[in-house]
């Protein structure tokens, strides 16, 4: 997959080129509105130079906002044009060694933005960098701790339901199965630019409303996770070429969304939050709920919480940490 083939840029250009699909603004010329023209920014809340990315608090007309800026990868199928159109600046020159600053043009030099705005302060606690701790949740702390937190709390989920609903990023959706009980939507994550398929990330939404989380799940939902990870790969292949031998499929717990979904990444992108203490396997999850209908609501499940996240201070008053 890394060496990604000249047909396969090309479909993925194709098929990202008409998405941005947000509920307000569709049909806009997207350089008519600049919502970050007005930004002010407050602080940087987290930046990576590995990551090539910075996380910024900040305001834009008096609403809370956070920018993300993400330098993008550099795409095999532009790298003639940009070995060709940019100027360089030299550097040094040692021997047979010289390093140059290149200056590509604008169209090559892309930074994907995500801007979130209004932020609340519970955003801004998501991407702020922190010290994280591991809290181990019994089936009973769930019912007693979690879930009244979950209900008071957590983030809206409006933006599946718009997605559900086609209210947005209609356009951006590659497979559904409209089915109530057992369909979901599959569409790209907003954390993929869809420019190169080594960071593939899809996210499948499922249709019914009344499943939060991983603890909700009994073998009843045994059809419903059979046909997302069954409907959900074949789609990925169909529409990208990729097989299901370089899929991660799995869940989040904690998710930040209570609306059941599954994490489609590819198995060669270091994804966020794809580490074994947040990650379920859609795989071990059906094998699990197979052997046992009651796993998920009764077993304790370990997952890495936030120093000032507020489900964390419950644990803490509880004396559960
Ligand atoms: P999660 O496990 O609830 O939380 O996953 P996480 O964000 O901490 O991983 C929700 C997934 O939905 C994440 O991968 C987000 O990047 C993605 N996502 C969030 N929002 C608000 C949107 C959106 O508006 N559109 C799309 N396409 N994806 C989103």
């Amino acid at each position: 997959m890394a060496a990604m083939q000249e047909s396969e840029a090309k479909r993925l250009r194709r098929d990202s080129g008409t998405g941005n699909g947000a509920a307000a603004g569709e049909g806009e010329d997207p350089a008519l509105h600049s919502p970050v023209s007005g930004f002010t920014t407050e602080r940087v809340l987290r930046d990576s130079a590995r990551e090539k990315t910075l996380f910024v608090h900040g305001k834009i007309d008096d609403q809370e906002a956070i920018v993300i800026l993400e330098k993008t990868p550099i795409r095999q199928d532009t790298v003639d044009e940009m070995l060709k159109t940019s100027t360089l600046k030299l550097e040094m020159k040692n021997d047979i060694y010289s390093t140059y600053q290149l200056q590509a043009p604008a169209h090559l030099n892309e930074i994907k933005t995500t801007v979130i705005c209004p932020a609340t302060e519970k955003h801004v606690k998501k991407y702020l960098r922190q010290e994280t701790f591991l809290i181990e949740e019994s089936g009973d702390d769930y019912t007693a701790i979690t879930l009244p937190y979950i209900s008071s709390q957590s983030f809206s989920v409006q933006w599946v339901y718009n997605i559900l609903e086609k209210k947005a990023e209609a356009d951006r959706i590659i497979f559904e199965d409209p089915d109530p009980n057992i369909g979901f939507v599959l569409l790209p994550d907003f954390k993929w630019d869809q420019k190169q398929l080594h960071d593939l990330y899809l996210i499948a939404i499922v249709h019914r409303k009344d499943r939060k989380s991983l603890r909700d799940l009994t073998s009843d939902d045994l059809p419903l996770l059979k046909n997302i990870q069954e409907k959900g790969q074949e789609a990925i292949k169909k529409q990208y070429g990729v097989p299901p031998s370089k899929l991660r499929v799995y869940l989040h717990y904690q998710p930040s969304y209570y609306h059941l979904h599954v994490h489609f990444t590819s198995l060669e992108y270091d994804a966020p939050g794809s580490g074994v203490e947040r990650a379920h396997l859609l795989s071990d999850v059906i094998q699990n709920l197979q052997a046992d209908s009651q796993y998920y609501s009764s077993r304790t499940i370990t997952f890495p919480l936030c120093a000032d996240n507020a489900l964390l201070l419950r644990f803490k008053e509880a004396g559960k940490l």
